[in-house]
């Protein structure tokens, strides 16, 4: 054994935590990561995900070079190839399809898969320097984003929940969606006995460790949240005096939630009338209360309704005048994520056009869209999987004329409908900074080790791609340094943050007097959509213990512990389907089919059944793609509706136990 080297490092993904780590290399090998002791918010503890990194740097099925498709597209057969082949093929498909259909044929899809400013960020510079369509929009908290442009602020410091009395997970599974997070809730109930309550349709880890559970049905949280308001108005606990100075339309707000009586609500929300007073009276009391709001819960139709609910509990509250009070949804460092990205590149008198990337299905398969993209380039996210309407997604992949690349750690779902496949490093072989979104620090990712097999950063991408898509701007020329540092506050400079690891970024705190916001329900109280047929049940994908999205649903240590995809229902709903518990189902609506295995629990309420996680549809026996069933919905700001499927559940066929039943066409195979 050699002598042990330390480097310091950042988890990359889309987590709130951005922990920092410690890569432990050993003659050139990462043997471990550590999360970083001295951390003050993540504390030296990584997660189930991630405490096991190296295996996806040096997983067996990682790809370390480039890839050319030789099969039908979705087909996932490929040739290996050189990089300079790939790379001249890229530049000159992309090149012609410019000068033929304009460079608004061009399209970059990207989403956090790293959450680096190299990694998510780089690639952008090629696509603004070409003029090629931008993308807008996300798939994860659209409807905040969408609420923080009306002036709603979106959190505040995380560490300061420590000071909360009273603290409200409403829809957030902390205990596996971001852990650190729960140390500051534990800290509240040592310091001041605070209560936490959990609002979530499903018992989650969470759920089991809170005070209280409030299992409601999903999508009726507006109307609890218009019940507690009505209770607090009526009761005369609201901070008037202080409501009013902030809030625009607070007449509007009292005649909307009038209506909604204790007994009304209680019936529509399936929980006791007791529990909307005791809830409004125990939130107007705590000084103050905080409301922790989660991802999952705004993925609706109506999710900018719920956000803005939750913000009038709040201000009714008087909350955000206390250290530890208002609503927390999302908490961010003072780092500019999108300068690296230089739309200052996109060439003078030119805007291309802004298409929404959770619309990528319609993008690629609306007839209309005029220029039709026909090159696209996806990195850091698989839309094959996560985006709504995924049938349409794969069709529109599978598209003849569209030509793909896909730039990747593994072969997804959406690299097998690529026509060049670049493979990316890992975080461990690249250097990168991050921000965060469930705290105020800004990270530092050194790389431990060399790129392994061919792999390349995107920085490296950008800069090979440039000269040859006929690019000379010095942007695209710098290293992965000055990419990233393009992102620091001012005064922040990259030689201090590389020898701190990290830096937490002050920002002050939220004051809210005087914003006018405007918190009534807008067509009244929202309500959720009934079932499109009697029987249907509704369909909840909450995020997996062990995989970050569908990252890790290849990885067999982090498969075993997930286990196969688990349908959960009630008792009641099994029975009325002749179903037993451990059975193989099927999972089905006008869309498509997946196959799961049944549990029955208590932990979902009726008309609920729920699947953890999102699986890839290979291999072929234990393929889940939920989002094949998913409707292509969206909130007014954009959010899809990811929580408002409805499915049919009955016993699959003997022999085809949880087998994929129908996959979309596949309308191409051959030249593109
Ligand atoms: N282990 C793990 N950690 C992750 C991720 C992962 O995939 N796995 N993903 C990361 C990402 S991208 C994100 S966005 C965050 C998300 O973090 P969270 O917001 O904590 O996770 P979600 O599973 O989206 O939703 C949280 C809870 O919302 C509940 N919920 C759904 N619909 C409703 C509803 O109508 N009402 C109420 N009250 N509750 C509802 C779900 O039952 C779920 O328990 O986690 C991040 N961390
Ligand atoms: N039904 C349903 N659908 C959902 C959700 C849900 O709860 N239910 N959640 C939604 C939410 S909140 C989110 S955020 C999205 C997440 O959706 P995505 O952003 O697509 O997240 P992942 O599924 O983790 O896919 C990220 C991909 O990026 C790749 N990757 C990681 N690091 C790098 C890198 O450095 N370079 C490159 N080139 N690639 C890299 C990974 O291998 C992985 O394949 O899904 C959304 N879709
Ligand atoms: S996924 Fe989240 S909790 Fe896990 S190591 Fe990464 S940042 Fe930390
Ligand atoms: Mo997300």
């Amino acid at each position: 054994m050699g002598e042990t080297r330390t480097v310091k490092g950042c988890c990359p993904l889309d987590c709130q935590d951005t922990c920092s780590w410690v890569a432990e290399v050993d003659q050139g090998r990462v043997v471990a990561v550590r999360g970083a002791k001295d951390h003050p918010f993540t504390r030296g503890v990584l997660c189930a995900k991630v405490n096991d990194y190296p295996t996806r740097t040096y997983a067996p099925d990682r790809l370390l070079h480039p890839l050319r498709r030789v099969g039908p597209k979705g087909s996932g057969q490929f040739e290996r190839i050189s990089w300079d082949a790939a790379l001249d093929l890229i530049a000159q498909r992309f090149t012609a399809i410019a000068a033929q259909h304009g460079p608004e044929a061009l399209l970059p899809h990207r989403y956090l898969g790293s959450m680096g400013m190299v990694q998510c960020r780089g690639l952008m510079r090629l696509f603004h320097a070409l003029g090629a369509s931008r993308t807008g929009g996300g798939i994860c908290a659209v409807s905040y984003v969408a609420s923080a442009a009306e002036g709603l602020p979106l959190g505040f410091d995380p560490e300061d929940v420590a000071d909360s009395r009273l603290i409200l997970l409403w829809g957030v599974n902390i205990l596996s969606t971001c852990h650190h997070h729960w140390q500051f809730i534990q800290e509240a109930r040592r310091r001041h006995n605070a209560r936490v309550i959990c609002i979530d349709p499903i018992r989650t880890r969470t759920a089991r460790q809170c005070d209280e559970h409030v299992a409601l049905r999903p999508g009726t949280d507006t109307v609890l949240a218009a019940g507690m308001a009505r209770v607090m108005l009526e009761e005369g606990l609201a901070d008037l005096d202080y409501a009013r100075t902030v809030c625009a339309d607070l007449d509007d707000l009292a005649r909307n939630v009038a209506p909604w009586t204790p007994v009304r609500v209680a019936d529509i929300c399936g929980i006791a009338p007791e529990t909307v007073v005791r809830l409004a009276r125990e939130f107007a009391a705590a000084r103050p209360a905080v409301i922790r709001a989660g991802v999952g819960v705004q993925q609706t139709v109506h999710g900018e309704s719920f956000v803005r609910a939750v913000h009038a509990l709040a201000v009714l509250g008087g909350h955000w005048q206390h250290r530890g009070g208002g609503v927390l949804a999302i908490a961010r460092p003072d780092l500019n994520q999108l300068r690296p990205e230089r739309a200052d590149l996109i060439p003078p008198g030119k805007s291309p056009r802004v298409l929404d990337m959770a619309r990528l299905g319609e993008t690629l398969t609306d007839p209309t869209l005029d220029p039709p993209i026909h090159g696209l380039m996806v990195w850091g996210t698989n839309p094959a999987v996560v985006q709504p309407d995924a049938g349409r997604v794969q069709q529109g992949l599978a598209r003849g004329d569209l030509f793909t690349v896909v730039v990747e750690h593994f072969l997804t779902d959406t690299a097998r409908f690529a026509d060049v496949v670049l493979p990316s490093t890992t975080q461990l072989e690249h250097f990168d900074v991050l921000g965060a979104w469930g705290h105020h620090y800004i990270s530092v990712n050194l790389p431990a080790i060399a790129p392994l097999g061919e792999a390349k950063s995107h920085g490296e991408i950008m800069r090979l791609l440039a000269p040859r898509l006929g690019l000379d701007h010095p942007a695209m020329r710098e290293s992965d340094e000055e990419i990233a540092a393009f992102a620091l506050p001012p005064g922040l400079d990259l030689a201090a943050l590389k020898d701190a690891g990290w830096i937490k970024t002050t920002k002050p705190p939220v004051t809210l007097a005087g914003a006018g916001l405007r918190l009534a329900p807008r067509d009244g109280v929202s309500l959720p959509p009934a079932p499109p047929s009697a029987g249907m049940l509704r369909l909840m994908t909450p995020k997996a213990h062990f995989f970050l999205n569908s990252s890790f649903a290849n990885q067999p240590r982090h498969r075993r512990a997930e286990g196969r995809p688990t349908l959960d229902m009630t008792a009641a709903d099994a029975v009325a389907r002749g179903l037993r518990d451990g059975e193989a189902v099927k999972v089905r609506n006008g869309r498509d089919a997946f196959g799961a295995t049944l549990r029955i629990t208590d932990a979902v309420v009726d008309g609920v059944v729920a699947m953890p996680g999102k699986w890839w549809s290979v291999p072929k026996e234990e393929g889940a793609v939920s989002n094949l069933l998913c409707p292509g919905a969206w909130s007014p700001g954009g959010q899809p509706a990811f929580n408002e499927i409805f499915v049919e559940v009955v016993r699959a066929e003997a022999g085809a136990a949880a087998a994929q039943v129908k996959r979309p066409a596949l309308v191409s195979s051959g030249a593109s």
